[in-house]
């Protein structure tokens, strides 16, 4: 069998391990990255569109946040229709200055593929059958088919960012694993369109017949989503169905002007709050989905996952360059804490703004009554614009 070793080998190509491959090898640290689908596969996948602070800066160490400064759009708030109003959330005003950026996942992807092509960095596709060794003895070791062959890699320190459905939280001991989760009675169907934003900001609807969010890529690319029921299948939405629900949803000064056409993607997303801990197993790390899921609420999951890797590129620049493994030691206490809280500001979101399908008409006056808090109270809002805007890492 075909052997080689390197420092850190990382299961999953998607933004996790991609940008923590890329930020080690900065730092003079090897890598393998082993991804189960194509390039393209992994860069047709229409995710997340807003990116904090934090994020940012991370990409820009990275080396690979040229284009996202060039193309990207900064936010200085967005908007919540509710009640026939549409109020303003100031990020800037309420966050001391800290703004959001509008840049799609895909391309953050992209980005980061072209810079671990320029530094010659090694990513293999398409490997299968992965499975993960040894995690807590002398040698810990991957072993995976690629071209039909056999192979295997050594490696200090294994990391798993292979998402949601990947192989390595799965290889954490069932007696050790533990695994909190809210599924969420409905998802959300978005569409891509090749359309102008209906507003320059986002805007979060609730609605009586359920949730809705106008948002986008950029001045010609809009993304919109809406909730609906688990049992729904996006290829019975048709573009006309779609737009119409959108309409009734939104305030009718934003839907009356909106520009609208072919959608050329759509998709329904499942509405899931999960945690896993810990998020390290001996040799083994979990970063980003493959350890938590948001519901998309509050934006939160790319984010959650950059900081997991700032927090594991800190710990491994301890370890290989200093000789000092308390950053990897504290990795997973570290990074849980700043999950929970996440996870607690997507929940608030989403029960803000959604339909449950079991609401009492006490509850719906409770969520009004939160919507007109939060108006009301400057320490509401600034609450709000804290989390949205990202808790420092
Ligand atoms: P990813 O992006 O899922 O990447 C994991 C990669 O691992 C690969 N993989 C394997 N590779 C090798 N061997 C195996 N056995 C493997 N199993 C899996 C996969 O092919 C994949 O390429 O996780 P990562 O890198 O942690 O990044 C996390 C983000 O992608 C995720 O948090 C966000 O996209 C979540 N999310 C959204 N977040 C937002 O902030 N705003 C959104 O609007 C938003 N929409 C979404 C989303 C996630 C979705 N999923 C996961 C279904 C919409 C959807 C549909
Ligand atoms: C998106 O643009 O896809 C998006 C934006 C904000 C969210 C969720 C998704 O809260």
């Amino acid at each position: 069998m075909q052997t080689e070793s390197t420092q850190v080998a990382i299961i999953g190509g998607g933004p996790s391990g991609l940008l923590l491959s890329q930020l080690l090898h900065k730092a003079g640290i090897d890598t393998i990255v082993l991804e189960r689908q194509t390039r393209d596969y992994v860069l047709g996948r229409i995710r997340a569109g807003v990116l904090e602070t934090g994020f940012v800066e991370l990409l820009r160490k990275s080396g690979a946040g040229a284009r996202m400064d060039r193309e990207g759009e900064i936010h200085h708030g967005f908007h919540i229709a509710h009640q026939g109003r549409l109020d303003r959330i100031d990020l800037a005003r309420h966050a001391q200055g800290q703004t959001v950026m509008v840049y799609g996942q895909t391309e953050v992807t992209r980005d980061l593929y072209e810079a671990r092509d320029a530094m010659g960095g090694r990513v293999l596709h398409e490997v299968q059958d992965v499975v993960l060794h040894d995690l807590k003895g002398a040698q810990p070791h991957v072993t995976f088919i690629h071209d039909g062959a056999e192979r295997r890699i050594n490696a200090s320190f294994i990391v798993g960012a292979d998402g949601f459905h990947g192989v390595s939280r799965k290889s954490i001991p069932a007696d050790i694993l533990r695994e909190y989760e809210k599924v969420y009675p409905f998802g959300w169907l978005g569409i891509l369109s090749e359309t102008a934003p209906a507003a320059p900001e986002l805007i979060y609807a609730r609605h009586d017949r359920g949730f809705a969010l106008c948002s986008m890529r950029n001045s010609r690319l809009s993304r919109y989503y809406i909730q609906v029921p688990l049992s729904d299948k996006a290829e019975d939405w048709s573009d006309d169905a779609f737009w119409q629900e959108l309409k009734r949803r939104l305030p009718e000064a934003v839907a009356e002007q909106m520009e609208t056409g072919p959608s050329i993607e759509k998709s329904i997303a499942p509405l899931r709050s999960f945690v896993a801990e810990p998020m390290r197993y001996g040799a083994l790390f979990l970063a980003g989905d493959a350890a938590h899921i948001v519901p998309p609420t509050g934006a939160k999951g790319l984010n959650l996952a950059a900081s997991d890797i700032h927090y594991l590129y800190e710990g491994f620049a301890d370890y290989f360059l200093r000789g000092e493994a308390g950053g990897l030691d504290s990795y997973s206490a570290k990074a849980l804490a700043r999950v929970w809280k996440a996870e607690r500001f997507s929940w608030w979101m989403t029960s803000l703004l959604h339909r449950f399908p079991d609401m009492s008409p006490a509850d719906l006056r409770l969520q009004q009554a939160d919507l007109d808090y939060l108006f009301s109270s400057e320490a509401a809002q600034t609450s709000l614009a804290e989390n949205y805007v990202g808790l420092p890492y």
